[in-house]
């Protein structure tokens, strides 16, 4: 049995932000033509009057200022309000596959790695641009690596999930490296005409290098431990797949874009985290005071505040617990790991993290590595 290490990590930001206050005047200008075009039925009581958004609300209740987008055009025009992606031709690459190449990069070069190093690509993400053939193998012929590929998704949590599967196949011995992608294009798949929601994502692509834990000269962090888990949960859905045209509905329906019901989210998805994380430490023989670090996904400021606090037994200090929502939003799978990215550089030999991350499913999936 071989032991794995992340020894490279890359982030992907798109060129274009939009802050609250832009998304906010798109968002009323549009809900004040809906309100003017239905006034007859809202009246009759036939169609609910959209109500305005605030970016005073957005920051209280996420702790989101701004989030990156790949195309900014299309989602503050109140007459479209969703991104402009041209198609690509089936000879250039795609949008996943180019933000996913961007993030190896890095990756590859923090390592001090090449494409010939690695054994294997893992894109591991919340949407797929297509059914097949998977964006995994594009990456993999773009990059020139040899081996295989292949996508997998498990929404919000889906680096984690990627991470252990890149790990279990390095202690097998199957492969002596991974790269796992996850590049998330959530402004494609967010309704951006329903208040309640439409703050919540932006758009980045992550990567990490997974290697066998052998001779390694760089720094890296060895993985100590990793833990899923999943729970069935309708409150976090996405209806949208290869049986739409089946169920003969083609008009524009809600539930095939990004739906939940965020209160209950709350609710339900701490103490699940929570525990989660308290089993997966014990199990690897760690306490609060042993954790220099944790790098948790980003979906919401107060939710991570809960978690941190939880965790650690007390209230996380400057630095413990880093977020990056207020730049980026929910970026689903890449938060904890543009976290990582970001915050990890200044820990010592033998400083202990943790990354986690959580979402629709429910998810939960928990990496516990040790700087080295
Ligand atoms: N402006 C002003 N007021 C608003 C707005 C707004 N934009 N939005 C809602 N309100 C109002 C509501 O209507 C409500 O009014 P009232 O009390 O009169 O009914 C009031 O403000 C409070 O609304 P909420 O109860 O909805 O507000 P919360 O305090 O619960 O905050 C959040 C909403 C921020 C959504 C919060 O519930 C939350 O963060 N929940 C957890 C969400 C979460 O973590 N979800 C994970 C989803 S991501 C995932 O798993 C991956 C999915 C795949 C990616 C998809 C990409 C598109």
């Amino acid at each position: 049995m071989y032991s794995a290490a992340i020894t490279g990590t890359g982030v992907f930001t798109p060129q274009h932000t939009i802050s609250n206050d832009e998304l906010v005047d798109a968002f009323n200008a549009y809900a004040e033509r809906f309100n003017a075009e239905h006034a007859e039925a809202i009246a009759a009581g036939e169609v609910e009057a959209k109500p305005q958004s605030s970016s005073e609300f957005i920051l209280a209740a996420s702790g989101i200022e701004r989030r990156y987008v790949l195309d900014k055009s299309g989602v503050l025009d109140p007459d479209r309000m969703f991104p402009r992606l041209p198609a690509r031709a089936d000879d250039e690459p795609s949008y996943m596959a180019e933000m996913a190449v961007d993030a190896s990069l890095q990756a590859l070069s923090q390592a001090g790695r090449s494409a010939d190093d690695v054994d294997a690509v893992i894109c591991a993400a919340s949407n797929h641009e297509r059914a097949y053939p998977a964006i995994a193998v594009e990456i993999q012929n773009l990059l020139e690596i040899n081996g295989f590929g292949f996508d997998m998704n498990v929404a919000c949590s889906s680096a984690t999930f990627g991470i252990q599967t890149a790990t279990d196949m390095i202690r097998a011995g199957s492969i002596r490296s991974a790269l796992v992608v996850c590049p998330e294009i959530c402004s494609a798949h967010l309704e951006w005409r329903d208040r309640d929601c439409h703050f919540i994502f932006g758009d980045v692509a992550t990567a990490v290098l997974v290697e066998r834990d052998e001779g390694l000269e760089r720094p890296h962090f060895k993985i100590r431990s990793t833990r899923l888990a999943t729970q069935f949960s309708n409150n976090i859905r996405n209806n949208d797949g290869f049986l739409r045209r089946t169920h003969d509905q083609m008009e524009d329906r809600r539930d095939m874009q990004f739906m939940q019901n965020g209160r209950k989210v709350f609710k339900e998805v701490l103490p699940l985290v929570s525990q989660h994380i308290a089993g997966h430490m014990a199990d690897d023989g760690i306490s609060a005071d042993d954790l220099k670090r944790l790098w948790l996904h980003q979906a919401n400021k107060s939710m991570n505040d809960y978690i941190g606090k939880k965790v650690l037994g007390r209230a996380p200090e400057d630095g413990e617990q880093p977020n990056i929502l207020q730049d980026y939003a929910n970026t689903s799978s890449a938060g904890s790991i543009i976290a990582f990215a970001k915050y990890s550089d200044d820990l010592g030999a033998g400083d202990i993290g943790l990354i986690c991350s959580f979402g629709a499913g429910y998810s939960v999936g928990s990496v516990i590595v040790e700087r080295a």
